[in-house]
């Protein structure tokens, strides 16, 4: 074949869900990959972290076969390749299938369980044959909320529904609220559509305890304390009722229990939201009226608020702030946290939870939280014997990694890792199988930041012997002896199905098929298009009725009230908070936040990426103040620890957090001499809805090391 252009879709967990295109030269090598040009919000530019893809796709340390633990090595890091020897597919797969079908015969099938999460958001190499091998399987169902259930659980609660502003319509904004949201390192395809707001005279206003490069950039950077959000919108709703900055017809006709928010915003003035969030009463003051004042404004909040014990509370507390205003109403107003909700994929068929049925247990397996993995190792009660980890990398991410990582060190735990590349979770497997990445497979993919159905088709053929998580449980189910015909389903098929070709199309999805996807990979989701003839833009929440059990929007939520749950958002300090009294012993809020660019621990293995945070690799940020106090200078190595670890790091005295914070950025252990991440300090504590995590409410305390 001639040198030819593939449009494909960047499956890394990220808003944007960028089109990318890929050119392969005679020889079928991927020789360059561009964004495409025509994708109306990503257009034609990609991140810092996969402009370089190509140095992943053939980095010498992908994982090219499969391969085996030799006997007598331990599990752990430090011995790298030499732990495995490369043995074939054939041998892999029988092995993996004997080893799952006696752990399941001996202790039952709920004692494997399946670990994965984002590496992919491809739709079917997220969740698909996986779930279905899983299901019939009767292995332990995980429950994956190591992201953003808590914010989803939030937005359904007043909204019933994840949709939200459109991104195209942030260049429309006169302001812009970007609340725990990293938009320039995170999010960087929203970014234009701020700037070109702002070149029509809208303001940026940042929310974060962190000074973002978003935030550098911003009008106004608010540093408030973190896990104090709720506070501060309630505290701007006091304001807003207080100044009559509400639009009271579209509350009438939109809402429910505005009266009971009425009341329990009172005692949140502004001089006592500066007591909660160190945030100014005069601040407060001048955002409220800001954001009461200026239509149309959006809240572009991504997933950062609700990584807090309290997250779910402050989430929807930010979340009804449009509603009180009518923002909705407003060609570039409303709020942005995701875009998902709009995509009604055909996840039963995909996943076929009804298989649990046809498992040894008969009935829907146990759940557990992958939050709480190191609490799942460690039980003695029905006991973890088999780990099967694809699409995550649970040694380096996963919170309270002391516990992760003695439950993965366990000798008489049967590890199954499918990578592509020697990560630290790779160091504890049994079996390591090599894993595609998106140019050397195909998929369909929606977005949590814009309205675009893609097809990302198969650019090149698999690297070495890499193979497709569809592939692997396909194969996996056969050597099981699954029957059911679902376990023979093409890549083409579980399309289809996705796209509910075979029966009635939801709306959105209408006349969105494979056929049409391989002409035209970029499909707009149908109904939520601008009728430009007609000057209707789409606003999906200008008017009810809502998907919320009152059809409104909830201010104040029944359905929570009879959970025991506060029916009205509340500010409740997290328990490991300055604020909080629990973990008092430690005087520092610690944040582990996201490096600009790597993707959470992917692309950290990686020199080129490495290089562009060379400055923040291995550092502790920390005000020079609370530097000074602890005799720390610049450059000094220090030990920051708590009650769950310590962790040497290098102290880089900064502004960008305020006294009382310090932070540093997640990346693999192995990088680190100590073995170990952030998230050796991170904590098993869950947030207050959608059983999130709480990454964000940790304190420690920092000394120079060897003191
Ligand atoms: N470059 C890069 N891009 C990524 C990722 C990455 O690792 N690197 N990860 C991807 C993933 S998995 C996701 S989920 C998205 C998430 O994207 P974001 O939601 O933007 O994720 P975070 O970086 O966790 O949080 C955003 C900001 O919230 C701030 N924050 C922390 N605590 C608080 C608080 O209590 N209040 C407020 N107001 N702000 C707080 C943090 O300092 C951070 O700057 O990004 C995706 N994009
Ligand atoms: N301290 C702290 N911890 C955090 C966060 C934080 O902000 N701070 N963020 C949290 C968040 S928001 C998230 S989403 C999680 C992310 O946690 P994970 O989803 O585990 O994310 P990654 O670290 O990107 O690891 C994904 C792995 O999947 C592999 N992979 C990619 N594509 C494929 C594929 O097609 N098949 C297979 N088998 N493997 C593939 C990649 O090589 C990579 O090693 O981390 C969480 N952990
Ligand atoms: S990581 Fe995000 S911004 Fe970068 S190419 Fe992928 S989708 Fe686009
Ligand atoms: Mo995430």
């Amino acid at each position: 074949m001639a040198t030819h252009t593939v449009h494909t879709v960047c499956s890394h967990d990220c808003p944007d869900s960028c089109g990318v295109l890929v050119t392969v030269d005679e020889a079928g090598k991927a020789t360059r990959v561009q964004g495409d040009p025509s994708h109306p919000v990503t257009r034609g530019f990609l991140c810092g972290k996969v402009a370089k893809y190509l140095d992943r796709v053939y980095a010498p340390e992908r994982l090219l076969y499969p391969m085996r633990r030799r006997k007598g090595t331990r599990k752990g890091p430090g011995q790298e390749l030499g732990a495995f020897e490369r043995i074939s597919w054939d041998e892999a797969l029988d092995e993996i299938a004997a080893r799952l079908r006696a752990t399941s015969d001996e202790f039952g099938p709920e004692s494997i369980l399946p670990y994965s999460y984002a590496g992919s958001i491809g739709l079917l190499t997220y969740g698909s044959m996986d779930r279905r091998f899983f299901h019939r399987l009767g292995a332990s169902q995980l429950d994956r909320t190591i992201c953003s259930t808590t914010g989803g659980e939030a937005y359904v609660s007043v909204y019933g529904q994840k949709l939200g502003t459109d991104t195209e319509h942030f260049r429309h904004s006169r302001l812009i609220l970007a609340w725990g949201a990293n938009i320039h390192g995170n999010n960087i395809h929203l970014w234009p559509f701020v700037e070109e707001a702002r070149r029509n005279g809208a303001k940026l206003v940042v929310i974060d305890p962190y000074r973002t490069r978003t935030a550098a950039l911003a009008d106004w950077h608010i540093s408030i304390r973190p896990g104090t959000d709720a506070a501060l919108a309630l505290g701007m709703m006091h304001v807003l009722m207080r100044d009559g900055l509400c639009d009271e017809a579209y509350i009438a006709e939109n809402t429910h229990g505005f009266a009971q928010l009425a009341e329990h915003v009172k005692p949140y003035t502004p001089e006592r939201v500066e007591e909660m969030t160190g945030v100014a009463a005069g601040d407060v003051e001048r955002l409220a009226r800001m954001y009461g004042e200026t239509q149309p404004a959006a809240i572009r909040m991504n997933y950062g608020v609700q990584r807090s014990e309290n997250g779910g509370a402050s989430s929807r507390a930010i979340l009804m702030l449009p509603a009180l205003t009518g923002a909705w109403k407003y060609l570039g107003g409303g709020a942005q946290l995701s875009t998902s909700g709009g995509f009604p994929w055909n996840k039963q068929r995909l996943e076929r939870p009804d298989l649990m049925e046809q498992s040894p247990l008969g009935r829907p397996s146990r759940v557990i939280n992958m939050v709480l993995l190191g609490q799942a190792l460690e039980m003695t009660e029905n006991p973890v014997k088999a780990l099967f980890v694809y699409n995550s990398n649970p040694a380096a991410v996963a919170p309270d990694q002391g516990a992760v990582l003695r439950g993965l060190a366990r000798e008489d735990l049967f590890t199954v890792v499918h990578e592509q590349f020697l990560t630290d979770t790779v160091d504890y497997a049994d079996i390591v199988l090599p894993a595609t990445t998106f140019l050397e497979q195909k998929d369909i993919q929606g977005a949590y930041g814009h309205y675009y159905v893609q097809l990302s088709k198969q650019a090149m053929e698999p690297v070495g012997e890499a193979r497709p998580n569809v592939w692997l449980f396909a194969e996996l189910a056969r050597r099981m002896g699954f029957t059911e015909g679902c376990f023979r389903d093409s890549v083409d098929e579980m399309i289809r199905q996705a796209l509910h070709e075979d029966g009635k199309q939801p709306e959105p999805l209408k006349g969105i098929t494979l056929e049409l996807l391989e002409e035209h990979p970029t499909q707009r989701l149908r109904g939520t298009e601008d009728d430009a003839e007609n000057g209707h833009p789409w606003l999906p929440f200008a008017e009810g009725p809502f998907a919320t059990p009152s059809g409104k929007i909830e201010f104040y939520s029944e359905t929570m009230a009879a959970q025991g749950l506060d029916a009205l958002p509340t500010f409740h300090p997290p328990k490991e908070s300055r604020r909080g009294g629990q973990g008092s012993r430690y005087p520092l809020e610690f944040l582990g936040r996201k490096a600009d660019h790597y993707m959470n621990s992917t692309f950290a293995n990686l020199p080129g990426h490495q290089a562009m945070e060379a400055d923040y690799n291995g550092m502790l940020e920390m005000h020079p103040k609370d530097a000074e106090e602890r005799g720390i200078e610049d450059g000094m190595t220090v030990t920051v620890w708590n009650d769950r670890g310590s962790l040497p790091l290098v102290a880089k005295l900064s502004r960008k957090v305020e006294c009382g914070v310090v932070a540093a950025r997640l990346h693999w252990n192995k990088l680190s001499t100590s073995g170990h991440n952030v998230n050796l300090l991170t904590g098993q504590h869950l947030a207050d809805m959608g059983g999130g995590p709480a990454f964000y409410s940790v304190l420690v305390e920092v000394r120079p090391a060897g003191s």
